[in-house]
């Protein structure tokens, strides 16, 4: 252990233990029996935490059945009232804090100083904010009504997050939810669904079952489901969109990417090296906006490269729950699997890893390679884990045409002192989100999203709402424009 002593995980095994170590599906404000079950268990150190259900056809048919019967009352609620409970789930999130990062450190491997400083406190954040935005809606904003019943399918680099990006701008447009959180981390999900009884969430309001991708297909494939917000692979989403097309569905999908991190001679060095350590080792690199492509000018490479590999020297990989570690481990061993094998076959190039000491188990070495052709599998498919690629350039023009050789368009930074070249570059590349001079900045205000294959539609900010909206019935006509 690099801290002065782990976190103590005692209080969200004592939870787990409350439900005799077996969760139902929450449906209707209550769990349901525990049926067929799989395992969720602590990446870090392969211990099983708890048995979760599968849901059946019929279980997810009782989910959709609830969140419709609800709806039309949660959405008649004055936008004052809703917004009170998503203020109560603001204040219960940040009263749960610990419990909720400690639960989500031990079911996902990520370290406990970013569950805790990063992931927990934004999730309170989104719902405070969509509190306020309910305020706004109704009275007025009577040309805005809710869509109805909003599926949603979420991945496992994010728990609690991805399920507050969608859950908190559904209900603050007046929607009920049914959600299906990744099978490899429902456990957050469930602590919040009780959550929302302490907060006085109307039951129905908000479903969670849980299961594997088949469950979310056929959420998705619901035929009483109005919209459908999904964040994961680009395969599973274009899956979404085949199955959602000609339906009437709604449909945002936020997937994939392989976002550059361009750094120009003139950048302050020590913050772009910073930058691009939480660019692309935060959450081990299982970041959908990940800045694994580094761009860096000629000139200036090797001392940038040098001062890189002494940081990714000095990065703490270990136990999650140890409040000092920079590095947690691996979502599960088949990912860990799916990270070697892609850098292994792919053996062009220079490999640098990190010379801190590996443990034993579901972990990977911080890791750069330069060097690679830009047909490379490794500089063209997402890694989805601590592996950086790096490649040079001579002019700005040569950085967005390499920044721009992707399929995908999510985030991208961009380092300089010289705000004018900041300015000509970032419009110029094509992705959904620019920072400049910073990285990984979210914010509950701003929307989220992606271009090209990284997807469609925002999450955030008063365009993430609207896609929650749609016209509404009673909305007045324009008076037609004389001649
Ligand atoms: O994702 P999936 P996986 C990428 C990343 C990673 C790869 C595989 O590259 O290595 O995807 O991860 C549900 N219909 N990202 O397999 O399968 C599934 O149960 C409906 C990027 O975990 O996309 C889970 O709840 N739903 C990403 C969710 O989809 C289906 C985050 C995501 O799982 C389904 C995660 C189907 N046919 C992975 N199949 C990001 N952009 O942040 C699966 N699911």
């Amino acid at each position: 252990s690099y801290g002065p002593a782990p976190e103590s995980s005692a209080e969200a095994m004592a939870w787990i233990t409350r439900h005799n170590g077996a969760f139902g599906h929450w449906i209707d404000g209550a769990f349901t029996k525990p049926g067929a079950s799989f395992a969720t268990s602590n990446p870090a150190t392969g211990q099983v935490l708890a048995q979760v259900s599968q849901a059946s056809e019929a279980e997810l048919d009782a989910a959709v059945k609830a969140a419709r019967r609800a709806q039309p009352k949660w959405a008649k609620l004055p936008g004052h009232a809703r917004a009170k409970i998503l203020y109560a789930l603001a204040r219960l999130v940040q009263k749960h804090a610990r419990l909720l990062a400690v639960l989500e450190t031990l079911d996902n491997g990520k370290p406990i100083r970013e569950s805790r400083d990063i992931d927990v406190p934004l999730v309170a954040r989104h719902f405070y904010y969509h509190a306020g935005l309910a305020q706004l809606l109704g009275a007025e904003h009577p040309d805005l009504a809710p869509l109805g019943v909003c599926g949603a399918v979420i991945p496992w680099n994010f728990p609690l997050l991805m399920l507050a990006w969608k859950v908190a701008p559904a209900l603050a447009a007046g929607n009920t939810v049914v959600l299906k959180p990744a099978e490899y981390t429902p456990l957050t999900a469930l602590l919040f669904a009780e959550i929302t009884r302490e907060a006085g969430l109307p039951k129905g309001v908000l479903n969670i079952i849980t299961g594997d991708g088949d469950v979310g297909a056929a959420l998705v494939n619901h035929p009483d489901v109005n919209k459908i917000a999904f964040t994961g692979s680009t395969a599973v989403g274009r899956k979404i969109r085949q199955a959602t097309a000609g339906t009437g569905k709604a449909l945002t999908l936020e997937l994939g990417g392989k976002s550059p991190y361009i750094v120009f001679d003139d950048a302050d060095m020590d913050s772009a090296v910073e930058g691009l350590v939480d660019a692309i080792w935060f959450n081990q690199g299982q970041v959908c906006c990940a800045g694994s492509r580094l761009l860096v000018q000629e000139g200036i490479a090797d001392r940038f490269h040098a001062r890189l590999k002494r940081r990714m020297d000095g990065l703490r990989i270990g136990d999650p729950l140890d409040k000092c570690i920079d590095v947690g481990a691996i979502i599960d061993p088949a990912q860990l699997a799916t990270i070697t094998a892609m850098v292994d076959a792919n053996a062009e190039g220079e490999t640098y890893r990190a010379a801190t000491p590996l443990p034993a188990g579901c972990f990977y070495p911080p890791t750069l390679i330069s060097g690679l052709s830009a047909a490379s599998p490794l500089m063209q498919e997402e890694i989805f884990g601590p592996v950086l690629v790096s490649m040079t350039f001579r002019t700005p023009e040569e950085a967005v045409a390499l920044a721009n050789n992707t399929r995908y368009g999510l985030a991208a930074t961009v380092w300089t002192e010289n705000i004018n070249l900041a300015l000509d570059v970032a419009p110029k590349l094509k992705s959904g989100v620019v920072w400049v001079n910073a990285t990984n900045l979210f914010d509950a205000a701003a929307g989220f999203g992606g271009v090209r294959e990284s997807g469609f539609g925002r999450e955030g900010g008063w365009e993430g709402l609207l896609a929650y909206l749609k016209p509404a019935a009673t909305a007045k006509p324009l008076k037609p424009v004389a001649a």
